[in-house]
């Protein structure tokens, strides 16, 4: 092994120290006893690129790529858009982070869809986005993604390319094992990963009566088919362990939902070593068609909680956000065959259900194999009671008797794995840094390529539905030593785009990511790109502040509060003349933006103000607020280049002392100042 390999084994142990996914050194010590880190680096690292592979991701200026490439941003709380495969970075969908570019979070109507029960909480940690599926085919609508920090679900139109909405989980915290959908949308679901005290008791307890007081649960949103719009129909209790990650069951395990659990210990402390005592932890089984059947019976039982749900609304363009103050609780320990758990070897993080619908995979951070379950063999081991026990009252199948087989020695750390739609599957190793292409039907390795370095999440378009569009795959890796030039103590994250059309994976691109890349999903283009928003119609805003054309431009003052009611077209302002504003006033600048064309927003920027800008949309209205700290004279412009003539698109607010008896007067296109005049 030539020095790359060292500093290969370095970049693993600096990471294993930071990485979320904290592996104990001890695990990985014993384990690389059995499996020796040197066979895990493939020879011929750093050259293995295919040899047509910039004819295969070269998209011609002026041509679109072939899919829409959805990233979570991890630690930057957005989602990026790329294309494939070119791996053009297409936009950055601003989720539960605040943007300043996009005016999220900052102009008023946005603010609201951050709200929470926290009040507003202007970031998360975004990591897992689902697109939305119709008979388990991804169908471009909607794509969820879950906000882990403070726990929250969103749902971006992809119409729009835009959040929609945010709902707030309560009883939960952490929510990781989060947002995956059912095969019709029926159900978002949220996990949390952290257990704690329910939200309606007593929080207040010591840490380490964990085993008594801390509880789980895994909550399923309802969609609305048309609207997409989403309420919290029931949570699930479950014992205080923690809920990984998560994958909809489908065809024939259609109605189940499948879920990885660590911690089965219930530590408190020191994880690292406390929770990774047992053998094996669990995947947990939930039949939610079931849960339906004991919601309609009455069995759930209502709690009173309070979290926030917000919304957007493309007609009045603005966020509504609700407080709301109940959720209805299913107990599983109380309601017979709801809950199954399997026993999973080690510390199982991805889980993962094959496109048939038949085999349930767990990664075990810490095994050294992969185990398959056979949903058949599950049934079969209900029906025939083959249970191992229970596991604070629910039922723990036999390991052997849900086991479709093991994936033997396929390497180190195992995280996630995706499918293709030839019965094979693809396991991303995070310790030995690879990604092993393995059959499903008698689990042989087939094809086994490296990552530079550190791999995550992989995916494949359509890999976790029913339909996957298996030509290519991309890695998302978290160290990127020695690939791209240094950019100080932080190097970007990276993708890295295979070919798996043939028998052997082939590398064919590296790009950098924005954040951190966890989970992400990619559908053809043209599923999306034809429904995609041009503009809004000026007709259909309804925005209670909208100006409807540059004659309804006026200046309204209501005590301290200043409403500016703007209009912008290439390339002024009206009114762009503003005077009459005083110390101690609060300005809200609503302004519409009255082209009706695509891709011709305009900026508004203000000097001095502790905000963002505002880019308005065509046919949108959007509002900035500012409170003025000091007199004299405030320009205002266009941030966005929309014309020739766009450095001209100016103005100028005047602010007077408190009590001052300036008129307030507003205008565009008279000759002076003094001749403004109030209409
Ligand atoms: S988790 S690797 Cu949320 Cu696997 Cu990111
Ligand atoms: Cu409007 Cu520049």
């Amino acid at each position: 092994m030539a020095g790359l390999s060292d500093s290969y084994i370095g970049s693993i142990t600096t990471y294993i120290m930071i990485s979320h996914t904290k592996i104990s050194l001890l695990a990985i010590a014993g384990l690389s006893l059995a499996l020796s880190f040197g066979s895990c680096k493939p020879k011929t690292a750093g050259s293995a690129v295919a040899s047509d592979a910039a004819s295969k991701v070269y998209v011609a200026p002026g041509k679109y790529d072939e899919f829409y490439n959805f990233v979570s941003g991890g630690f930057s709380g957005q989602v990026a858009v790329y294309g494939l495969p070119s791996g053009r970075l297409l936009r950055v969908i601003p989720v539960f982070s605040v943007d300043p570019e996009k005016a999220w979070g900052y102009s008023e109507e946005t603010k609201g869809m951050l709200n929470t029960s926290h009040g507003f909480v202007p970031w998360d940690d975004l990591h897992h986005p689902d697109l939305s599926q119709t008979n388990g085919e991804v169908d471009g609508r909607w794509l969820f993604a879950n906000g882990n920090n403070t726990p929250r679900i969103a749902r971006i139109d992809l119409k729009t390319f835009r959040t929609a909405e945010i709902i707030e989980i309560p009883n939960s915290a952490g929510n990781h094992s989060s947002a995956f959908v059912t095969p019709n949308t029926e159900y978002v679901v949220a996990g949390t990963r952290f257990s704690v005290p329910m939200d309606n008791t007593n929080g207040d307890v010591p840490i380490n009566t964990y085993k008594k007081n801390f509880k789980g649960t895994v909550s399923f949103l309802s969609v609305d088919k048309s609207s997409g719009n989403m309420k919290i129909a029931f949570q699930i209790l479950l014992p205080g362990v923690n809920f990984d990650l998560a994958h909809s069951g489908k065809g024939p395990s259609d109605g189940w939902f499948f879920f990885s659990c660590y911690n089965s210990e219930q530590a408190n402390t020191l994880l690292e070593v406390n929770s990774t005592q047992k053998d094996k932890d669990f995947i947990m089984a939930i039949n939610w068609k079931l849960a339906e059947q004991y919601l309609q019976q009455g069995k759930g039982v209502k709690q009173a909680v309070k979290y926030a749900h917000n919304t957007y609304d493309d007609n009045t363009h603005m966020s509504t956000s609700t407080m709301e103050t109940e959720v209805t609780v299913l107990d599983a320990k109380s309601l017979p065959g709801l809950v199954y758990m399997i026993p999973c070897p080690k510390s199982p993080h991805g889980c993962d259900i094959d496109p048939s619908g038949e085999y349930i995979v767990g990664s075990g951070k810490l095994a050294a194999l992969v185990p398959v379950f056979s949903f058949t063999k599950m049934q079969q081991a209900i029906a025939s009671k083959n249970f191992d026990g229970e596991y604070e009252g629910l039922p723990v199948i036999k390991y052997e008797a849900a086991l479709h087989g093991e994936v033997k020695k396929p390497g180190l750390g195992p995280l996630h794995t995706e499918f293709d739609e030839k019965g094979n599957a693809y396991t991303s190793f995070f310790v030995s840094s690879e990604i092993v292409k393995w059959r499903l039907k008698d689990l042989k390795v087939l094809d086994r390529v490296p990552t530079y370095y550190s791999i995550g999440h992989l995916h494949i378009p359509g890999g976790d539905s029913r339909k996957p569009f298996g030509k290519y795959m991309v890695a998302y890796n978290k160290i990127t030593k020695d690939r791209y030039l240094p950019t100080g103590p932080e190097l970007s994250q990276s993708a890295q785009l295979f070919d798996i059309s043939g028998d052997k994976m082939q590398l064919l691109l590296d790009f950098p990511t924005i954040g951190e890349p966890h989970y992400a999903q990619s559908l053809p283009a043209d599923l999306i790109s034809k429904a995609s928003v041009k503009f809004f119609k000026i007709e259909d805003n309804i925005h209670p502040y909208k100006t409807n054309g540059e004659g309804k431009a006026k200046v309204v003052r209501e005590g301290n509060k200043v409403h500016v009611y703007a209009t912008a077209i290439r390339s002024h302002f009206v009114p762009d003349n503003i005077e009459g504003v005083r110390l101690g006033d609060e300005v809200y600048f609503h302004v519409t933006n009255l082209e009706q064309d695509w891709d011709i927003p305009h900026g508004f920027a203000i000097k001095g103000a502790d905000n963002g800008e505002l880019l308005i949309m065509p046919g949108e209205t959007s509002t900035l607020k500012w409170v003025p700290n000091r007199i004299g004279i405030f320009p205002i412009y266009c941030t966005d280049f929309c014309s020739a003539l766009h450095q001209e698109m100016q103005g100028y607010v005047r602010v007077s002392p408190a009590g001052s008896n300036v008129p307030l007067t507003w205008g565009t296109g008279k000759k002076d100042t003094a001749a403004v005049a109030a209409r």
